[in-house]
């Protein structure tokens, strides 16, 4: 990190996934510690802010997109928080919340750096449309609204907003893919890690791979972290776990990677469920990994 202050903003929004209970990651998260740890790494913590649907927005029923105007409000609301914190010289860090949020942090995001670097950490892409999803979800959309590819443009939601470009997006932890999103990646040519080529290159090439590439010619480089790259062994809290994927130490490592290179100017931790949760050990792990993600280190 660049940066020496964090702002913490949290969306507890969870109607873009399938099912409920992510609306309740960020109360959860902030409760296992994560203001302290920070300031114990030697940050400057701002008062953390939390972005709210605002009453009364509701989608009408019958469309195939779910949510979509409950989406877009908090993205909207999201995207303008972030754009002031990240043009006041601050670190946001952002908590959902569901995986559609990460479309208000990118409008925000783009229209302070106009050439993003983005690395997606998940065991999804979030590359289909509204006319290719197969769920209706919101969060399966995300990346593919920032790239531009969806009817839903960043710019819908902050004014000056602009697309990803796909030769500084990386996605790594990928294992469930739906057909059209695999068209998709070989067609825009991003680059996807998926556990295959963890299995055979190993987390830390992947990763040190992944910097070049989201750094190469970007002003600034953001992380989304979706908690379901995680393996469900080590992360259960979360709406749609699937198995054979990062190791705690893969994940930790990730990060700490992310971190020695000083390239990560904001990030998305998003997708912990608490209902779904045992023991909160995905909320504590959320806790760690950020913890690595600031510089936390074993010795
Ligand atoms: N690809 C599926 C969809 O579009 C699942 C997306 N779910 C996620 N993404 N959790 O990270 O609905
Ligand atoms: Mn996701
Ligand atoms: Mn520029
Ligand atoms: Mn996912």
């Amino acid at each position: 990190m660049v940066q020496q202050s964090v702002s913490i903003i949290r969306v507890p929004f969870g109607l873009g996934a399938g099912r409920p209970g992510s609306e309740n990651g960020p109360d959860s998260i902030m409760k296992f510690g994560l203001a302290k740890k920070l300031q114990g790494l030697g940050y400057d913590v701002q008062a953390d802010q939390t972005i709210r649907l605002p009453e009364g927005v509701q989608s009408p029923p019958g469309s195939k997109m779910k949510h979509v105007e409950e989406v877009l409000a908090v993205a909207g609301l999201l995207g303008e928080a972030v754009y002031k914190e990240v043009s006041g010289g601050h670190i946001p860090l952002v908590l959902g919340g569901d995986h559609s949020i990460a479309m208000g942090s990118l409008a925000g995001l783009t229209r302070h750096y106009h050439h993003l670097g983005v690395i997606w950490v998940d065991a999804h892409s979030d590359l289909n449309t509204e006319t290719t999803s197969p769920s209706g979800n919101m969060h399966g959309i995300s990346l593919a609204v920032g790239l531009g590819l969806s009817h839903i443009k960043l710019k819908q939601m902050v004014e000056g907003a602009v697309p990803l470009k796909p030769e500084n997006c990386v996605i790594i932890g990928a294992r469930d893919l739906d057909r059209d999103e695999k068209a998709l990646i070989r067609s825009t040519g991003l680059t996807c890690y998926t556990m295959h080529e963890i299995d055979r290159l190993g987390i830390e090439k992947v990763v040190q791979e992944a910097l070049q590439i989201a750094g190469n010619g970007t002003d600034g480089v953001h992380l989304s972290f979706d908690i379901d790259s995680v393996d469900p062994i080590e992360a259960p809290g979360t709406g749609t776990p699937v198995r054979g994927g990062l190791s705690y130490r893969e994940a930790h490592l990730s990060l700490e990677l992310m971190s020695e290179s000083g390239r990560i100017t904001s990030a998305d931790f998003v997708e912990v469920n608490p209902l779904l949760d045992r023991n909160n050990q995905t909320s504590k792990l959320a806790v760690e990994l950020i913890g690595s993600l600031f510089g936390s280190r074993i010795l």
